[in-house]
């Protein structure tokens, strides 16, 4: 059954890789099925994520962006993790509108992930949905994502190119790089060029670029100035990404972005699990007992988890021969 969803998908079946991501973004335990023989099969893709405040004009910027790819015979993905929903609700943005242009090309998959009611594992989703359009057979898949404050995808842990979008006159600028921002950025883009305060904004960008120590060997990030609504400055991203890229595999870094986008996504997957098991636990019998026993001061709530933990997880362990199960 897993299996036909994942050679479905693998064969450009659309419909099949949507109800995936449906299923994803539902949390449906069927989704993680699927996705465990999905998962064998990515690993292909090139992940491109766009950061930054919201209206500076990232949406924009990946669909200029998608249309320089595709010229280059590149098929293209899109996540878009939005605090609103974009693609749907998108009054505010209109992200539906601007890159329904690319509507009609079946090289090219955009999908948004509302961000709002995920208490967590929001990276997870966001990597889950990755892996379909990587399976699908998506050479570039573009992650953008609101960066600026808590809570957020941290793109630069799952890109292996951050582009972090600024535009003038933000006032956030400071702050974002101070939120570590401008380590994770290979790329910035001071986008609306045309706007009063660009030239300024990038040489500001720089100086702060030249505060940080620079090692020979290290990529050194690169300031491009864009007009993402004219189509002005894409072609230089473009060319700074494969650029990029060309660094990342020449130097072996690449391999140590992978795993770190590999450990993050092993933590989310046992933090998944153990926010599964504890949703299971708080429904029995025991822990009404305890939860009446701590209402009475008859147990303290420490030794309580330690009860309950004893009593589940260490229980469901594997035994070894011989050996007590005590040993967690
Ligand atoms: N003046 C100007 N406006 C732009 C430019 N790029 C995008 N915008 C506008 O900025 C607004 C927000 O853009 P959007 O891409 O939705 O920003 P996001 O929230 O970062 O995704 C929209 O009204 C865009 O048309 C630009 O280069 N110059
Ligand atoms: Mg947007």
């Amino acid at each position: 059954m897993e299996k036909d969803i994942t050679d479905k998908i693998l064969n450009g079946d659309v419909r099949a890789a949507a109800r995936l991501m449906r299923g994803i973004e539902d949390n449906l335990p069927q989704a993680v099925e699927e996705l465990r023989h999905l998962y064998m099969h990515t690993g292909k893709a090139y992940i491109i994520g766009i950061t930054g405040a919201p209206g500076v004009g990232k949406s924009t910027l990946a669909d200029a962006l998608i249309t320089s790819f595709r010229k280059r015979k590149f098929k293209i993905g899109v996540v878009a993790v939005d605090p609103t929903s974009p693609f749907t609700g998108g009054a505010l943005l209109g992200d539906r509108i601007r890159m329904g242009k690319h509507a009609t090309d079946k090289d090219v998959f955009i999908r948004s992930l509302a961000s709002r009611g995920w208490a967590g594992g929001l990276a997870r989703a966001t990597l889950s949905i990755v892996h379909v359009l990587d399976a699908m057979g998506k050479d570039i898949i573009m992650v953008e994502a609101v960066g600026s404050g808590q809570g957020e995808v941290d793109i630069s842990r799952v890109a292996d190119t951050t582009l972090v979008v600024l535009s003038p006159g933000m006032g956030d600028e400071i702050q974002m790089m101070k939120a570590g921002i401008l380590e994770a950025a290979d790329i910035f883009v001071i986008n609306k060029a045309d706007k009063e305060g660009a030239e300024s904004l990038k040489i500001q960008v720089e100086q702060m670029l030249g505060i940080i120590p620079q090692n020979k060997d290290k990529w050194k990030p690169i300031v491009i100035l864009a007009q993402a609504v004219n189509g002005k400055g894409i072609e230089e991203t473009v060319e700074t990404v494969l650029e990029h890229k060309r660094y990342l595999i020449s130097s072996g870094q690449i391999k140590h972005r992978r795993s770190e986008r590999a450990r993050l996504e092993l933590v989310e997957a046992i933090e998944h699990s153990l926010r599964l098991h504890v949703n299971e636990i708080i429904d029995d019998d025991n822990f009404q007992n305890l939860t009446t026993a701590l209402a009475q001061r008859k147990i303290d709530p420490y030794s309580a988890a330690e009860q309950v933990l004893n009593r589940t997880i260490i229980a469901k362990k594997p035994r070894k021969s011989g050996k007590k199960n005590q040993d967690i």
